[in-house]
């Protein structure tokens, strides 16, 4: 078993029906699966690629050296207890892009090729969402709408970029610890050679595979509230690994913090499994409990 990967063009041919069959089934049995031929040019994933690493290199990797975690990392190491691990933190480097804060500017190249990545991220996102929409039966641009407070607002989106450098004891510290995402729907463009990221399926940790040119797609709570279960958040975690320099660029197409999020009417069977809360609510939430068990948090959020 290994996580779905899903053929976008197909959407497009005598294929399509069968291409929204095996999004549903990855949706369902899964929240990961990842896309090719998504219509993101390799030109500007190989671009991202270049101003990522550079960027790393330039302005963070000296600065890691000296990070809380490697500090910790030695103490444990220098200590007495042979079997410990590190809790409470990751062995990563990440910062995040959004359309009002401040941009790194090395290289020169970084802010004009991370600005076209996050508008193609951005179309992307849309156009899975609304296949998701038809796979759940709900109207067309439900979710954003959703996510944009009835149209009253913009929905979030933001790029987080990772990198996971080679961790001398990998054993005893996480990459990123094991938890799902709060928002709606999360895009990935992950290092090619060097692996890490896990999803957890029936209480087993897989593999996401790296695969050259594809996009890691998962759902976050927020769509598991929307669709009432059906589409559940699934648990992910990244791996410290001993050798190669993960790098990974997340976007996140999130509700605004205005937004009221509840099960749709036409989500599915049964009554709705989730309470009604607003979004910031569950963010602040969230804040404290990420890498905790999610089912108390809807509840959490409903009663802020
Ligand atoms: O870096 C990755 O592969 C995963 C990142 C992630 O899960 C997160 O930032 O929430």
């Amino acid at each position: 078993m290994a996580v779905p990967v899903i053929d976008f063009s197909k959407l497009e041919g005598p294929a399509r029906a069968a291409t929204m069959a095996d999004i549903a089934e990855a949706c369902e049995e899964w929240g990961f699966f990842q896309l090719v031929n998504h219509g993101v040019s390799l030109d500007l994933l190989d671009r991202v690629k270049k101003v990522v690493g550079e960027c790393y290199a330039m302005e963070r990797e000296e600065g890691f050296k000296d990070s809380e975690v490697a500090r910790l990392l030695c103490d444990l190491i220098d200590g007495d207890d042979a079997s410990s691990r590190l809790d409470g933190v990751d062995w990563e480097d990440a910062f995040f892009l959004h359309d009002d804060n401040q941009w790194p500017s090395s290289p020169l190249q970084f802010k004009e090729t991370m600005k076209e990545y996050r508008s193609e991220l951005k179309k992307l996102a849309e156009r899975v969402m609304s296949i998701m929409e038809e796979n759940l039966g709900l109207p067309k641009g439900h979710i954003l709408k959703t996510f944009s407070a009835g149209g009253d607002r913009l929905p979030s989106f933001g790029t987080k970029i990772s990198h996971y450098p080679p961790c001398p004891y990998p054993d005893r510290v996480a990459g990123l610890r094991a938890h799902t995402d709060a928002g709606g729907l999360i895009l990935l463009f992950q290092d090619d050679k060097v692996g890490g990221l896990q999803v957890l399926k029936e209480g087993r940790w897989f593999d996401v595979q790296t695969l050259a040119g594809a996009i890691v797609v998962n759902t976050g709570d927020q769509i598991e509230v929307i669709s009432n279960g059906r589409y559940k958040s699934a648990w992910h975690r990244v791996l410290a690994v001993p050798d190669g320099n993960r790098r990974s660029v997340a976007s996140f197409y999130n509700p605004a913090l205005e937004a009221t999020i509840e099960p749709a009417a036409d989500a599915g069977p049964g009554p709705a499994e989730y309470p009604r809360f607003v979004f910031g609510d569950y963010m602040k939430v969230y804040s404290k409990q990420k890498f905790m068990s999610k089912e108390p948090r809807f509840g959490a959020a409903a009663n802020f």
